[in-house]
């Protein structure tokens, strides 16, 4: 299709967007991030890889239309393997391959393509899509169905669903044994999963207020559809942020980056949550001044430790916990003193990859249960089969072992869901019978840190160590930042690229507050000077 070559590129306003042939687009943490005028012609030649790989596992795979939490003007294309985790890593660099090639290459790589992976008779090959609120949304998948027509393969269109619904689909329609079909049957698992752990709970008392930001993204009206589906009188939600600009001055990464609740500004002492534009990403706040906009934030750092405390509890009282391994997987953005608590009051070794669900999942996998969340608030739990032959619901079994299996009903553990995890946390806070606040107080408390988003022209001349704590080029720049945690006498920062922005992100953590403003500052301008 003429439309959605790299030369003509035509956007969802008729707008011709040539791309110059040097320009190198790659597959980043979530799939391809761009301004969405660039992506036409990257939908394409991804619609098209998508169908390929559906061929050649004669699987159904995922095509997600979504930039999650960045600007309404940027969108992004991401594939979803058939289990409805991300892309395994080699199809990323065929991705990045396809992109990258001038026009007149393309047909010439496909087939080159076709014939390394040798295609055969593939019945079940489709390529499932769907899309976030964002204007460019529909033009993109027209793109991408454009791609699959390429390969010969079936393009179904879920219109409008949030990343996770999109993943369950994927795994739903190869694996029917994981849940029910269609946006409907994911509410149904869910729901399901979310009355038959309240009828375990111990205290049963009527729901208190949760005021919920949805960023204006897709989370509002699926989150409405979920609530809907649950019995009345167990969820009392104040939606906020349900149409506007998308994740403008609101959603999660605005409140976790800024620690500031999102317009409009939430009522002192009522527990609030905010989705991220696709929802896969939850956070937790609360305000303890509504005169200030600061918040007291509960990140995926807190998500994580309340699940895994509950977990690691219930498997002790069900006499299962030494059957069963259990990883807690974080990144280098992890707080310290989420870290530390793991370590040494839930006595787990927390293990630490790079930033993205892709590497949080695959180690989490490793465990019987395996859990992982980035501090941005993406994460969930990884169940083993061995997990699920031990733990069944139903008469026969224990307490704890119907909350465990109820509870592990309810994850959506293909990939982070900011739905499914909100439901598990309401649940946990009434199990245990705790407030926001004392969620926020009994547990541990954050190391002051900051993180500063720094815009930069070339991302790619930034680039770390594996565990992205150390810059090993531009070179000397790693000698700057160790000289000024020094000098400050903090804990640590880092800098790394980011993988979905055109930024630079610095995190500083430091045993007082003025200390890691300050330090964050002084890295970041190390990077702006270098720009
Ligand atoms: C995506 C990824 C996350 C990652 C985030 C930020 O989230 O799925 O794993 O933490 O980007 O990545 P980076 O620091 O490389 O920009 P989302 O919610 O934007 O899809």
């Amino acid at each position: 299709d003429e439309r959605f070559n790299r030369r003509s590129n035509i956007d969802h306003n008729g707008q011709s967007n040539p791309l110059d042939d040097t320009v190198k687009i790659s597959y980043g943490t979530a799939g391809f991030r761009e301004k969405a005028e660039v992506l036409p012609f990257v939908a394409l030649r991804v619609g098209y890889l998508a169908a390929l790989r559906s061929r050649v596992l004669n699987k159904a795979i995922g095509l997600m239309i979504t930039a999650s939490h960045n600007p309404q003007c940027d969108n992004g294309v991401k594939i979803v393997d058939p289990n409805g985790e991300m892309l395994a890593s080699e199809w990323e660099n065929h991705a990045t391959m396809l992109v990258s090639i001038p026009d007149d290459e393309l047909l010439r790589e496909m087939k080159k393509l076709e014939e390394t992976l040798q295609l055969g008779d593939a019945k079940e090959a489709r390529v499932i899509c769907a899309v976030d609120t964002r204007p460019s949304g529909q033009h993109l998948a027209d793109a991408a169905k454009a791609g699959a027509a390429l390969c010969n393969v079936d393009f179904e269109f879920l219109g409008l669903l949030t990343t996770p619904q999109l993943h369950y689909a994927v795994r739903v329609q190869n694996d029917p044994a994981f849940g029910p079909p269609g946006e409907d049957g994911y509410y149904t698992k869910i729901g399901t999963a979310f009355r038959q752990f309240y009828e375990l709970l111990p205290n049963k008392s009527s729901p208190t207020l949760l005021m919920l930001d949805c960023a204006n993204g897709v989370g509002a009206p699926k989150a409405r559809k979920l609530f809907d589906a649950l019995p009345k009188n167990l969820m009392e939600v104040d939606f906020k942020n349900e149409v506007g600009e998308l994740n403008h001055e609101c959603g999660a990464d605005f409140v976790k980056i800024c620690k500031q609740s999102p317009v409009p500004t939430c009522i002192e002492g009522v527990r609030c949550a905010s989705l991220d534009g696709d929802a896969d990403r939850l956070v937790y706040f609360y305000s303890k001044n509504s005169e200030s906009k600061n918040v007291i934030l509960l990140d995926g750092d807190k998500i994580a430790v309340l699940f895994a405390k509950f977990l690691i509890e219930e498997l002790k009282e069900a006499k299962v916990f030494d059957q069963l391994t259990i990883g807690i997987v974080q990144t280098a953005y992890a707080n310290g003193a989420s870290s530390a608590y793991i370590k040494n009051q839930l006595g787990v070794d927390p293990i630490f990859v790079p930033t993205g669900v892709k590497h949080l999942h695959h180690e989490a996998m490793k465990y019987d249960i395996g859990v992982y969340f980035e501090a941005n608030g993406h994460g969930t739990i990884c169940f083993s089969d061995h997990f699920k032959s031990l733990i069944s619901g139903g008469e026969t079994s224990s307490p704890p072992k119907n909350r465990l299996y109820w509870f592990s009903q309810l994850i959506n553990e293909v990939v982070g869901d900011a739905l499914a995890d909100l439901l598990a946390v309401e649940l946990l806070l009434k199990y245990y019978g705790w407030t926001v606040e004392d969620w926020a107080n009994k547990l541990y408390h954050d190391a002051p840190n900051i993180q500063i988003k720094v815009p930069v022209t070339d991302r790619s001349i930034f680039q770390t160590t594996w565990d992205e704590t150390r810059l090993i080029a531009p070179l000397g720049l790693q000698d700057k930042i160790d000289h000024l945690v020094n000098e400050l006498g903090a804990i640590r920062a880092f800098a790394r690229p980011s993988g979905t922005e055109k930024t630079v992100r610095v995190y500083a953590e430091a045993e007082d507050a003025e200390v890691a403003n300050k330090l964050g500052e002084k890295v970041a301008e190390i990077i702006r000077n270098f720009n």
